[in-house]
């Protein structure tokens, strides 16, 4: 028994850095800055979405600065607004992929899986993997939603798309700060 439970110790401290290596690798303590306080907003800047491309491609901003992006999806697919260092999206581009692979999320929006009557299945299968990461935003085509964010001095920002594809086709854009 004594072998048993130390084994067991083992394999949940195992789970535990692994979920930290995890948790350090898509969303780290890098500094990114930090969701804004939408009642203190300093600018308001627009960000149109098509298949698959941001206009505008590079944004200026300032340390400290807090911005009401308002997000329009003109395309036909379902695209995303992620701020983050490229070494984050590459690791939210799996997350994502696993998404569209489980059915919980589609070309179009959200996948059908998520409407089935094992609603609950799906749910406790999407627990660690649910995407509500302060730093991003899904938009659906045809529909328009916003992201307040409060930057820091931290430069090597990216807004990208990562549905499977998306960012690779040309789905990133810098945030220049200055
Ligand atoms: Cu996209």
């Amino acid at each position: 028994m004594k072998a048993k439970s130390a084994f067991l110790l083992f394999v949940a401290s195992l789970m535990f850095s692994a979920s930290a290596a995890m948790a350090n690798l898509s969303h780290g303590n890098v500094d990114i800055g930090q969701p804004g306080d939408s009642q203190k907003v300093d600018r308001i800047i627009e960000v149109k979405m098509g298949d698959s491309f941001f206009e505008p491609k590079s944004i200026d901003v300032k340390p400290d600065e807090t911005i009401r992006f308002v997000l329009k999806n003109e395309g036909t697919l379902l695209h995303e607004f992620n701020i983050g260092k490229a070494a984050a999206h590459a690791a939210h581009q799996k997350e994502m992929a696993a998404m569209f692979q489980n059915g919980s999320l589609s070309p179009t929006g959200k996948g059908q899986a998520m409407s089935d009557m094992d609603h609950n299945m799906v749910g406790m299968k999407m627990d660690g993997m649910a995407h509500n990461d302060p730093n991003s935003v899904l938009i659906e085509p045809g529909t328009t939603k916003e992201l307040v964010w409060t930057f820091s001095k931290s430069t090597g920002l990216e807004f990208a798309c990562n549905v499977p594809g998306h960012y690779q086709s040309g789905m990133v854009g810098q945030f220049e700060v200055k």
